[in-house]
């Protein structure tokens, strides 16, 4: 991405997060104008591939097997279950498949060779492919890429400093490492993060510098607005402000200008009017589905009808990047090498984490 700056500062985008409100939106509208249609709008269909019972300790997440939510479990989909939904997304306008699974780290064996073939068969359906798998070695995203994957999404979802009050079962830089591994092979990297997790203004700007500042940036970048469920060590916070919702897309976009920038949990809360703020201020996709992973999200329907409303076109698949190849000539290239990955354990206590967990 030449021309894109690279060594945003905290102070830079407290400066631009900071803008009188209509500056702000005047100024990410041009950035937007300048590197993307503002008339086209990117639809990723989110698939729960396997649901729940997660070992991890994520504040926000309804599918850590250690609190206490109402979410039904799945073991992981079949090949045949996940072309069909594909097939059904694509009949309603949406260019991406992206399959999420309720995992730490992604484990060589029968499920990554069955999520392998899921990807080989959606790419076959001329979509584009994305996974969230959790953290992946440089050989297991070298067998995705080779599989057909588009993109692979893992978030920073925090700053460096604010992601320890939420998470302990993992670190930041492990998040990083993933990110690397994606970028060693041609598969595109998506990654963003969530508000409203009580976080303060700096802390959203530490997590802009992080994403900001890798070069090359995040083709894509998810804005989640917290959804908070119950029994999650999160479930009393409030809804975040569409305000904050706005500043935050519009000063991605200022930073980020080439980025999707995609408006992802948290819109059944977010009016028609907020969503077409957002539009304007340099959002261009969002997370469709009658359902995330597993909370609740607009109506398929509404959102066509949003669309048509608002003159946004379906972006078609492959329009920023060439479909990929996949290569099964050579498949075997890329057989597991028996890496150890050595993601880690940090051993600091969230006490909120910990309540939760005992609450039953
Ligand atoms: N297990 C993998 C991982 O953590 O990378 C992939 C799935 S995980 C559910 C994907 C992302 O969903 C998280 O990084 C987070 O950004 C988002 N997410 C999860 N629960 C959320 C919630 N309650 N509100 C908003 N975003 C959420
Ligand atoms: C992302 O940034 N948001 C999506 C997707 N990537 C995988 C997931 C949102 C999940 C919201 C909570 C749930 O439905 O479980
Ligand atoms: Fe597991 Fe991912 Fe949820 Fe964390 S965010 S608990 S790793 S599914």
């Amino acid at each position: 991405m030449s021309g894109t700056k690279h060594n945003w500062t905290k102070e830079d985008i407290l400066g631009i997060y900071n803008k009188p409100l209509m500056e702000l939106l005047y100024e990410a509208a041009i950035v937007h104008r300048l590197n993307h249609d503002p008339n086209v709008v990117q639809v990723s269909t989110l698939l729960s591939i396997k649901t729940g019972g997660c070992s991890e300790d994520c504040g926000y997440c309804p599918q850590a097997a250690r609190y206490h939510t109402n979410i039904e479990g799945n073991d992981l989909m079949s090949v045949q279950q996940v072309k069909a939904q594909a097939l059904r997304a694509k009949a309603r306008g949406s260019s991406r498949v992206c399959m999420g699974a309720a995992w730490r780290n992604v484990k060589d064996g029968v499920e990554f060779d069955a999520v392998l073939e899921m990807v080989r068969t959606i790419n076959k359906l001329d979509m584009e492919v994305c996974c969230t798998l959790g953290m992946i070695t440089e050989n297991q995203a070298q067998r995705l890429a080779e599989a057909g994957l588009y993109a692979y999404n893992h978030n920073l979802d925090a700053s460096e400093a604010y992601y320890k009050k939420i998470i302990s079962t993992r670190g930041y830089q492990d998040r990083l490492d993933t990110i690397a591994n994606v970028r060693k092979t041609n598969v595109t990297v998506c990654s963003g993060g969530i508000i409203g997790m009580g976080e303060n203004i700096e802390d959203r700007a530490g997590m802009l510098v992080a994403l900001s500042t890798l070069n090359p940036q995040p083709e894509s970048t998810p804005i989640n607005a917290l959804v908070a469920v119950e029994g999650t060590p999160l479930e009393d916070e409030k809804p975040v402000s569409i305000w904050d919702m706005i500043r935050m897309v519009a000063t991605t976009r200022i930073v980020m200008p080439k980025t999707q920038i995609r408006l992802s949990a948290g819109r059944t809360q977010m009016s028609r009017e907020g969503q077409a703020m957002c539009f304007f201020a340099g959002a261009n996709s969002v997370f469709a589905g009658d359902k995330l992973l597993t909370t609740p999200n607009p109506d398929v329907n509404e959102d066509i009808e949003m669309f048509e409303l608002l003159g946004l076109n379906l972006q078609k698949p492959f329009t920023k990047k060439d479909q990929p190849q996949t290569v099964e000539a050579q498949a075997s290239q890329f057989k597991s090498l028996g890496e150890k990955p050595k993601w880690t354990r940090p051993t600091h206590k969230i006490e909120r984490n910990e309540r939760a967990n005992k609450k039953g």
